[in-house]
């Protein structure tokens, strides 16, 4: 929307936001008359927010991520809160029908303009807007003055009310269960991202408030309502696309002479942030860009089309087919290029543009298929006709508070930014040879530049609608509310290319098929099967029939979580007390969660920790592990393999490697499996300074796993496992072509000598794994502390692979001092390079960064560009450090440096 054509007939935008026009405040409510004094009376407050931040801001809360700080704030969410805003609209403001659009409303609220209700909203995931027309004042000085007023109520205590009610109205509820406190509590009456209410890696931090932008907007003739398409063919030769392009009439222009102006052009992605900066929200110049690129675009690289638009009432719909020659395929990361079409639509009154509307679309199909060709099951992912190993992540939302993503703080070069950081996770996962992150039912439906980046880099989306690990009520209101936050949420999404799955949540079919809390407190009935089995099914057929549906995550079979249909989670391990060498027992078709927990980077708790508590057994620190495991049970799994830490430098290390060669020990077993099409871990990211499962934690540092992972899944795999006295080496090939290369497999002692060695040579096909070679360990001799496994493969082409495997538990072995070497050189003003040298064998190398708290050193673009390896002896390796504008110095980094190993 804009208002540069015609400000009569064009589209004005008043953006009510904090730093815009309007002035907010907030204050806790007065219940009622019988307590009209609030405790906090009227203080300045942030849109888009959340009444924690305000209050932080205003110096009424601590920050609960501090310490064991969160415990003091659950008043917050026991309390009802308004917030004011007072703006002005001059005479010859906003002409024609004027609506106030609220993106995000957290979440039950009733909202006044003017002294009257125009309406309540009760979903945090959907937008609200309302045709304010006659109730706004118009004016210069008073006579322009507005107060738009919005009141929230507790969730907890709304929740709860819910709750009673509908237990009252003798409907089906849980039996008495121990586990009420979270499968039957609050969260399920409440459409809010459910993570908000605690987790066992998050915070309870309910909160409320204005979290995404306010705008107040006129549409004097017509506006741009929505557009949708539908590849109905896809060959080498051309694509045909149906287009939907959905205008919204406004009173008394049913018969105004409308037009829509198509133009679609290939490599207008400009939403790439092709621009000096990295990451670059588009902005109300984006369509001028766009317009600038289509002038210097070939006719063969463009598709232009003007449609007339039909004479009605309110919304009418124009649809058109457009015939693309020669396109170019969308390929999920590692697969091929990412190719994308930009698109503008223009909707004109003559010849006047009275709306604009920019986007991006991808031609590529995708499929679910759970049957082979023989009838037997499967889990397997199929692009452009293409079957796809999925190499995914679970992805949480990033932060406690997701109203910070929306915060404007003029954020481009901000790193610590959420929408930033957000845009920088997803080309982490790029980078770690991912193709999917599965968007989490207990989160959010994720920003719109999620779903960008998403697109652009590659990375399939196996979104889940948000419901998890709860019953719910699933009928009557409930279940209208279901279907229109579905449609909303499939409206919004439905054209982005990298869209995988639409899931109906999360955990919720096995939590009553294995009777949580006891079997035999399980509620009559499946609470919530309506909405994952009818409601949510249909709105995805109905409204997005291209992209697969499935019911919930686990699905599949009489026993959800079966390893022989659908997907799977394996929680054995880990939840189920089983350390990570059970893994090798699971042959899941899919497995959609595994992960192993571990502690967060020194970054993240000198953020949240004072001096005095940076040991592993301070209050603060075990306040910030959720896992519900126990702290010891937790550490007690890291001794397994590792040292007890004692310190708070070896809690970090051992517990990060120890996840490391979880995460490894795992998906590989899975990717040698011919059976397995799939691998998605939990988890990727943090939202809060805690210790998790997650592999990049809360201030942005990648643990060790990040790194193990990126080498896990490498699209040509080599992989090391014992089997008995045996070590066998497998290849998995995930290219397009046959690797050829000769594999050498080495038993080595640490200080350098060989027992034994194996070399052959190998022809792996395409889309193959296969067994490559096998060393028998009768040479150890009871001597398996003192070597290690080394195999290197090397390719036709020269490029080489490596992979060490210890034949005892690492906290066992018998190292020698390695005599590690360690240089720093500049190569340019912003990339120095680590070189290593070590004498005998170097386990576990740790780089790090120690620096002082302002440090430039505490940018997110500082990251090794490999970390955590093993260096055999008198191996030598470079690791670089690489920033896109930050100049570094190779004595600041050398100074910084310190270099660990094990
Ligand atoms: C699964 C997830 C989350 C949880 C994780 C770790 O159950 O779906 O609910 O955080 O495991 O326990």
């Amino acid at each position: 929307m804009n208002n540069q054509s015609s400000p009569m007939i064009s589209i004005q935008l008043l953006n009510l936001n904090s730093s815009q026009r309007g002035n907010w405040r907030f204050r806790e409510s007065p219940r009622s008359n019988d307590c009209p004094a609030a405790q906090i009376d009227w203080l300045p407050a942030n849109v888009p927010g959340c009444i924690h931040i305000d209050l932080m801001q205003n110096n009424l809360l601590a920050d609960p991520f501090y310490a064991s700080q969160e415990r003091s704030a659950l008043w917050v969410d026991e309390t009802d809160w308004e917030y004011e805003c007072q703006f002005t609209i001059k005479s010859d403001e906003a002409p024609g029908t004027c609506f106030l659009r609220f993106e995000g409303l957290d979440t039950i609220a009733e909202i006044t303009l003017n002294g009257e209700i125009i309406g309540n909203t009760d979903n945090m995931y959907i937008p609200h807007e309302f045709q304010v027309t006659s109730m706004l004042r118009r004016g210069n000085d008073e006579a322009g003055h507005n107060i738009l007023h919005i009141k929230f109520r507790s969730p907890l205590q709304a929740g709860r009310e819910r709750k009673a009610k509908w237990v009252e109205e003798g409907n089906d509820a849980s039996k008495p269960n121990p586990l009420d406190w979270f499968v039957w509590g609050p969260r399920s009456f409440i459409r809010k991202a459910q993570y908000m209410f605690g987790w066992d890696w998050g915070p309870e931090l309910a909160s409320a408030g204005i979290w995404q932008p306010v705008q107040l907007f006129s549409v004097p003739i017509a506006r741009l309502a929505g557009w949708n398409y539908r590849i109905r063919t896809l060959s080498a030769e051309t694509a045909v696309v149906n287009w939907n392009i959905d205008v919204e009439r406004m009173e008394k222009h049913e018969t105004d002479p409308l037009s829509v102006q198509f133009n679609l052009a290939k490599d207008g992605d400009f939403f790439s942030f092709q621009s000096a900066r990295p990451l670059e929200m588009p902005t109300e110049d984006t369509p001028n860009k766009f317009q600038k690129l289509l002038s210097v675009m070939t006719p063969d690289k463009m598709l232009s089309q003007s449609v007339p638009v039909p004479e009605g009432e309110g919304v009418v719909n124009i649809s058109f087919e457009i015939t693309i020659p020669n396109p170019e395929l969308w390929w999920p990361n590692g697969l091929g290029e990412q190719n994308l079409y930009g698109l503008m639509f223009t909707l004109r009154s003559g010849q006047v543009g009275i709306d604009k509307s920019v986007g991006h679309i991808g031609l590529r199909t995708i499929q679910l298929v759970t049957k082979l060709e023989d009838g037997s099951e499967t889990f397997l992912f199929r692009v452009n006709g293409k079957d796809v190993f999925i190499k995914g992540a679970n992805w949480i939302p990033v932060d406690s508070f997701p109203a910070r993503l929306y915060q404007d703080d003029g954020f481009i070069d901000n790193s610590a930014h959420q929408m930033v950081k957000q845009m920088h996770l997803i080309q982490l996962a790029k980078d770690a040879h991912l193709n999917m992150l599965r968007i989490w039912g207990g989160g959010l439906y994720e920003s719109e530049l999620f779903y960008k980046q998403c697109d652009r880099l590659g990375i399939l989306v196996w979104q889940d609608f948000a419901y998890a690990c709860a019953y719910y009520p699933d009928t009557g209101k409930y279940a209208e509310d279901a279907r229109a936050e579905a449609l909303a949420a499939i409206k919004r999404l439905r054209t982005h290319p990298s869209l995988a799955l639409w899931c109906g949540g999360n955990e919720n079919h096995q939590m009553y098929y294995d009777g949580w809390g006891g079997g035999e407190n399980r509620p009559p009935r499946f609470l919530g099967e309506n909405i994952y089995h009818k409601i949510l099914a249909e709105a995805a057929a109905e409204e997005d029939p291209d992209t697969p549906y499935w019911p919930g995550s686990p699905y599949g079979g009489e026993n959800p979580n079966s390893p022989d249909i659908g997907d799977r989670h394996d929680w054995e391990v880990w939840g189920g007390r089983e350390d990570w060498v059970k893994y090798s027992s699971d042959d899941s078709l899919f497995v959609s969660e595994f992960g192993f927990a571990s502690s967060c980077g020194k970054k993240a708790w000198k953020s949240c920790l004072p001096s005095d508590q940076m040991h592993p057994q301070s209050s603060g620190v075990k306040s910030h592990d959720k896992t519900r495991i126990g702290y010891d049970n937790y550490l007690n799994f890291t001794a397994i393999h590792f040292p007890f830490p004692m310190t708070m430098e070896n809690l970090i290390y051992y517990t990060q490697l120890n996840q490391a060669e979880a995460m490894q020990y795992g998906i590989e077993h899975w990717r040698r499996s011919n059976r397995c099409r799939g691998v998605i871990f939990w988890q990727w990211d943090d939202c809060w300074p805690v210790q998790s499962w997650s592999v990049i934690d809360y201030a942005q540092e990648p643990k060790a796993a990040y790194y193990f992972i990126k080498r896990s899944y490498e699209p040509l795999l080599l992989s090391l496992h014992r089997v008995g006295n045996t070590i066998e080496a497998h290849l998995v090939n995930e290219l397009d072509f046959p690797s050829h290369g000769t594999l050498a497999l080495t038993l080595q002692t640490f200080d350098g000598r060989n027992m034994l060695q194996q070399i052959s040579t190998l022809s792996v096909p395409a889309g193959g794994s296969q067994k490559a070679g096998a060393l028998s360990l009768g040479k150890t001799k009871g001597r398996e502390k003192e070597m290690f496994v080394h195999a290197l493969y090397t390719r036709e082409q020269g490029t080489q692979l490596e992979k060490f495997l210890f034949l005892a538990e690492p906290k066992d072995l018998l190292l020698p001092d390695p005599g590690l070497q360690v240089k720093v050189e500049q190569l340019t003003e912003t990339r120095v390079e680590v070189q290593l040298k070590t004498e005998k064998f170097a386990p576990y190398i740790w780089l790090r960064l120690d620096h002082p708290e302002k440090s430039v050193f505490n940018k997110r673009e500082l990251i090794f560009s490999d970390n955590f390896f093993h260096l055999r002896p008198l191996q030598e390796k470079t690791v670089f450090l690489e920033t896109n504008w930050m100049k570094i110095s190779a004595q600041q980094i050398s100074q910084a440096l310190r270099v660990r190993s094990y």
